[in-house]
């Protein structure tokens, strides 16, 4: 159905999705922001996924960037074009009501360490390398790395990384708080996916809730944020997850 991404759903809730130019490294061009924006709009509409994890095909890159042979030739008009289109994708990847983990399976650099850092959360393989190489390119990060970056590590350390571009190793990143787990290479994807399923087991609706409110609540003043909190918490009164969940807890060992 793809040319650019596969879409793997497992029956347990989990889906897979791959950026499939392993050739180009997983370098994104305009279809495959394209595609992304028809396939991710699917799957927020899609109940039978409960978690997505997004991933590079192959065994060396989870995304080096934006295609830089697509990008050359833009104008000052065609790029910021460019740059608002990487951005909507991505924030529809923040946006997700699933949540949505990067398995950053090797680079991740430009604009490959921008979709990472718009999913909730970031699981390395021991090889994984991260960075916002755009200045040796002439360009600035245009896919939200100069506005995620700095909210995900903290301000000095993004701007190191945007200033010098250097590239960092997985333990680099996980020292930095760019990654939340480390796994070795060997059954990296098996320990990703054990820990999506261990997400996708639990009531949806109470996921979902909780995701948004550390969405929009994470920027908003505290009295407000904690109000959303307050509300999605009531909601999960009127549900028979909370019911069964907390009837079962109290019944348990008595039967
Ligand atoms: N774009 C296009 N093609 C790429 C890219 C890319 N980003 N990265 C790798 N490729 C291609 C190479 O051209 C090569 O193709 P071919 O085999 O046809 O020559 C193939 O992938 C394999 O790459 P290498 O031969 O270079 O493999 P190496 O193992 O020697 O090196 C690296 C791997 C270190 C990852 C190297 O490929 C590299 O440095 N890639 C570019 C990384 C980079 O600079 N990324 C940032 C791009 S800019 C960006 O993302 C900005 C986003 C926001 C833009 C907003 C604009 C407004």
């Amino acid at each position: 159905m793809w040319n650019t991404l596969i879409l793997e759903k497992q029956d347990n809730g989990v889906a897979i999705l791959k950026i499939n130019r392993p050739k180009a490294l997983n370098a994104l061009n305009a279809e495959v922001m394209t595609e992304l924006v028809a396939c991710l709009g699917q799957i927020a509409e899609d109940s039978s996924i409960a978690v997505l994890v997004i991933t590079g095909e192959g065994d060396r890159s989870f995304v080096a960037g934006a295609d830089i042979a697509y990008m050359l030739p833009l104008d000052a008009v065609q790029g910021a074009a460019w740059g608002r289109m990487g951005q909507k994708v991505f924030t529809m990847v923040e946006n997700l009501p699933q949540p949505v983990i990067a398995a950053v399976n090797g680079f991740a650099l430009g604009g490959g360490n921008e979709l990472a850092i718009a999913c909730d959360m970031r699981l390395a393989c021991e090889k994984a390398k991260f960075g916002q190489p755009e200045h040796g390119l002439g360009v600035t990060p245009g896919f939200g790395g100069t506005q995620r970056l700095p909210r995900v590590i903290g301000s000095g350390r993004a701007r190191y990384l945007v200033y010098s571009g250097e590239i960092i190793d997985a333990a680099k990143a996980y020292e930095w708080g760019l990654v939340d787990m480390v796994f070795p290479v060997e059954g990296f994807m098996d320990n990703v996916l054990k820990i999506a399923g261990q997400i996708a087991k639990h009531d949806q609706f109470c996921v979902r809730q909780s995701k948004r409110c550390m969405i929009n609540g994470i920027e908003a003043p505290i009295d407000a944020a904690l109000e959303l909190e307050a509300q999605a918490f009531g909601l999960c009164f009127a549900t028979e997850a909370q019911t069964d969940g907390m009837t079962n807890f109290l019944n348990k060992g008595k039967k």
